[in-house]
């Protein structure tokens, strides 16, 4: 497994995503002055990471609008020096092909890329809440009792070989074990090459449960067919997202927060920002394991991505 020199952690913060919808938190950033507002924060409190994820403004619902990507993606870019990771994951409703077309558009430094194709079962959150904001919301997630989060081979190949056409390095998002022998497979097709960036994605349903023991054996599954080529960052979606991004922290890893992944910050306290979550994580950081959270200068350095000058959002 690969580390920093100085032994600092990636933070990277996800600041609305695709997952939860706006009646779920008040404090769901929906508009792009409040993904771009909270982005600030997020990277001020110590994410060296942005992934990100646009909405519609008017009703919170997840789009693909690449005007929206790259108004919010310049005005985080001027505002800060962190590395903005647009999403390729867009909604799990969304065909492949059109997630992909951030990176042509955006030519940014990192984004994200999942590595197969998963259940993604969003409807159990639908019970908490009687009265919706919107009439997409319920919808959304009822509508994900038979989706399937597509990522196939071909997908894989089509994703990694954009990718690497615009010298962007892929977060690797990985929801169960199978998907590191897929990442295997598009090593050995030539698809991708080392040195690694993954990410451990724990407890979506549909994808390896958030169980310490799966995080643990993530990584030893890693450690065999990566060895030293490959660095790991951690997801626990909803509860668990301390647990186990503060595990990672102590494997020598990295950690993802951010209301993409959790609402709360702690057991029945909603977050009331993301910079509260990474505030909390470079504080947990700092306590379980004495690291102190990377710049992005550090990371560009670590991860060999090409700079935000080489943007298209500069
Ligand atoms: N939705 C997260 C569980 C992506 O956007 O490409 C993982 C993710 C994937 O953020
Ligand atoms: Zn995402």
């Amino acid at each position: 497994m690969r580390e920093l020199p100085s032994g600092n952690v990636i933070i990277t913060c996800a600041v609305t995503g695709a997952i939860h919808t706006p009646s779920m938190s008040p404090y769901l950033p929906v508009t792009p002055e409040e993904i771009v507002d909270d982005a600030i924060a997020a990277s001020e409190a110590g994410a060296a990471v942005i992934h990100l994820h646009v909405r519609d403004p008017e009703t919170g619902e997840p789009v693909t609008d690449l005007d929206l990507y790259e108004d919010v993606a310049a005005r985080i870019h001027r505002e800060t020096d962190v590395i903005i990771q647009p999403t390729t994951g867009g909604a799990p409703t969304m065909a492949p092909e059109e997630r992909v077309q951030v990176v042509p558009r955006l030519d940014p430094e990192m984004c994200s890329c999942n590595l197969g194709s998963i259940n993604f079962g969003l409807y159990p959150m639908a019970e908490n809440i009687d009265d919706w904001k919107y009439d997409w919301e319920p919808e959304y997630l009822e509508g994900t009792t038979t989706l399937i989060f597509q990522n196939t081979f071909e997908d894989l190949k089509v994703m990694l070989g954009t990718m690497e056409d615009h010298n962007v390095v892929p977060s690797l998002e990985c929801y169960d074990v199978g998907h590191l022998y897929n990442l295997q497979h598009c090593v050995e097709q030539g698809w991708i090459e080392p040195p690694l960036h993954l990410e451990f994605v724990l407890g979506i349903n549909g994808g390896i449960g958030a169980d310490p023991d799966n995080l643990s054996h993530l990584k030893s599954i890693a450690d065999s067919l990566f060895g030293d080529s490959y660095s790991f960052s951690t997801i626990g979606a909803g509860r668990s997202q301390f647990e186990l991004t503060t595990q990672s922290v102590s494997m020598g890893g990295h950690a993802r927060v951010g209301l993409e992944d959790n609402l709360y910050l702690r057991r029945g306290e909603l977050a009331e920002s993301n910079a509260e979550q990474v505030e909390k994580m470079v504080d947990l950081a700092w306590e379980v394991s004495g690291r102190k959270p990377a710049s992005p200068g550090e990371v560009r350095e670590f991860l060999g991505l090409k700079g935000g000058e080489a943007t298209a959002f500069d």
